[in-house]
């Protein structure tokens, strides 16, 4: 059977590429169970349109698989298109959220034969070994497709699995040297610590999967599924891996959460300091792990401490809203004083915070915008704005839809790119108003963090990174990893400029 796999790209020409975890998981599991395929990497080599339709034209295949996320939908239902065009006996299998989190309407508006929901790895095995040996895709686990009277058809939910099932990634189906001259070279520091001129490379490992909470604009594909993380053990073995094998110097541990609970965090550390691996290492947290007083906060600074010990460098945590109603409609069980306690915290122990903000919550207003600017100028940080997004499996989704937002779900799909365009408003506001509100919050911030961002670049940052030193107050561009006391910072970049205003009652 002759298979390929696609690694699509979000963001032609972006000069900055990350290895693309999920793929390579999925790859790595069915290569452990007999298969061999082709892999078709369109991110690294910026691959345009024109090449990847002369590929798929001059190159049949049996079964074709990709997955991305639903911001890139429009370009998926163009490969689905193109794939079936020359090739249209090819068994095209995609995952990831954008066709698991939307599969109705992807099924209904692609030609797609079968959709894996939600984790991909034993899925994608058993849906390669029902084509293989023709058997009936009824029988599988955590699919949808079209039946033989193209009714699209749900089957059960597959459990999560145990991560220490799986396999360790394997990365030799990408070009780490091209990964390599790709990399961030501001997430660690530029210089290497100042040991060697090269930027350091950071790699990426999963400690979790999925996340302990459920707020109503996210979406991640294991939302169904417990909250898991691995062994301190597994996760080290793995990051020695990659130092030796790959060359890695930092670790970006990139989970929905990577660490739940102080406990979670100081079992990790310690096994980090007791193998005397030296590497730097980023995480995904939350205000509530350094910033909630169920531990006292003696404790508290002595992980972070530990944590700072054990090599890392920078943990992103969202402040989203500084206004209450707005947490509490967004689920996010979290206080401001939260944020504001463990930006100190972090700080007080050298570790530099990234944060993320929301606008478009439809109670938002003039003030609440503000207000959230203010929680940033009080705690000297520059987050990265961006709006809401309704994703399909939101609760804001659902309510977009309920409230008449959203009527054409494919249409809406076709048109969303990032969170950094308004592209739905659900508030009061026109979309000049809100814009107005955070041009001019975002201006008091820079002013006084004497960043020097020019207007257009207020939310647009194209990742740029900042600090500012509590002391001298001054800000400079990149991580001195040795010496830091706080770091402003866009983590998301952002290279779309297309901004679409569909659906939205109060445009201009
Ligand atoms: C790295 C990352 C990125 C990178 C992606 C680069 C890359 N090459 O991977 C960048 C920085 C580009 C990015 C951008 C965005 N991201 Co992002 N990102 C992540 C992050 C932190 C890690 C992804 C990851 O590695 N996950 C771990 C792996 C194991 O999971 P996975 O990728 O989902 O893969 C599993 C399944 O999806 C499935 N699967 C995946 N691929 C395939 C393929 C096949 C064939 C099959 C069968 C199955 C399958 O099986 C895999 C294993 O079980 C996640 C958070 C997270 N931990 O998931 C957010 C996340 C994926 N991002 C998210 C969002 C919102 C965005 C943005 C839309 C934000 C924005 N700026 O607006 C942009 C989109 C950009 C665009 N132009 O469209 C959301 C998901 C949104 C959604 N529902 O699609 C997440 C979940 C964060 C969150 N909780 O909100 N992101
Ligand atoms: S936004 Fe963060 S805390 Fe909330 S559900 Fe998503 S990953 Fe979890």
């Amino acid at each position: 059977m002759k298979t390929l796999f696609i690694n699509p790209c979000l963001r032609h020409l972006c000069p900055i590429k990350l290895l693309p975890v999920g793929i390579a998981s999925i790859m790595t599991y069915v290569r452990s169970r007999g298969y061999e395929f082709d892999f078709l990497d369109i991110d690294i080599n910026d691959y345009t349109d024109d090449y990847v339709e002369a590929f798929i034209k001059n190159n049949e295949y049996d079964v074709i698989l990709y997955g991305t996320l639903v911001t890139h939908y429009k370009w998926i239902k163009w490969l689905t298109r193109t794939i079936k065009k020359y090739h249209p006996k090819t068994q095209i299998v995609v995952g990831n959220s954008v066709a698991g989190s939307c599969y109705e309407v992807f099924l209904k508006n692609t030609q797609a034969d079968v959709v894996v929901i939600g984790e991909g790895e034993v899925t994608c095995a058993a849906v390669l070994d029902a084509l293989r040996e023709n058997k009936n895709l009824k029988d599988i686990q955590g699919i949808a497709f079209r039946d033989e009277n193209g009714r699209i058809t749900r089957t059960p939910k597959r459990e999560a699995a145990d991560l220490s099932d799986f396999p360790m990634i394997e990365w030799d189906f990408f070009d780490i040297s091209k990964y390599m001259e790709k990399c961030d070279p501001s997430l660690f520091g530029q210089q290497n610590n100042g040991k060697s001129d090269k930027p350091v490379f950071s790699m990426p490992v999963v400690t979790a999967r999925g996340c302990a909470f459920r707020c109503t604009f996210c979406h991640f594909v294991f939302w169904d599924d417990p909250y898991r993380y691995r062994s301190p053990d597994q996760i080290l073995i793995e990051v020695k891996r990659n130092m030796e094998k790959y060359g890695a110097s930092g670790i970006s541990f990139w989970d929905d959460l990577s660490f739940a609970s102080l406990p979670q965090v100081e079992k990790f550390v310690d096994a980090v300091l007791e193998s005397g691996l030296k590497f730097q290492w980023s995480a995904a947290i939350r205000t509530d792990l350094f910033g909630h007083p169920r531990n006292s906060y003696k404790k508290r600074l002595e992980v972070a401490k530990k944590m700072k010990d054990s090599g890392c460098i920078c943990v992103g945590y969202s402040l989203e809203s500084a206004n209450e109603k707005i947490l509490e409609m967004m689920n996010k069980k979290v206080t401001t004083e939260y944020f504001e306690e463990q930006i100190k915290l972090l700080d007080e122990v050298g570790i530099i915070s990234f944060t993320a903000v929301v606008f478009g919550y439809p109670l938002e207003t003039r003030e609440t915008i503000q207000e959230t600017f203010d929680m940033c100028l009080k705690n000297r940080v520059y987050p990265s704005i961006g709006f809401l997004l309704p994703l399909p499996y939101t609760e804001m989704y659902e309510y977009a839809k309920e409230h008449g937002f959203i009527i054409d779900e494919d249409a809406y799909l076709e048109a969303i790119t990032e969170r950094q365009d308004i592209c739905l408003n659900m508030t009061e506001m026109p979309d000049k108003v809100i814009m107005e509100e955070i041009q001019k919050g975002a201006k008091k911030v820079n002013a006084l963090l004497d960043i020097g961002f020019d207007e257009s670049s207020f939310i647009k940052t194209a990742g740029k990174q900042y600090r500012t030193d509590r002391q001298t107050q001054k800000t400079s561009q990149g991580l001195d990893p040795d010496n830091i006391k706080r770091n402003e910072s866009d983590v998301s970049f952002n290279y779309s400029e297309a901004v679409f205003n569909l659906g939205s009652r109060n445009s201009d």
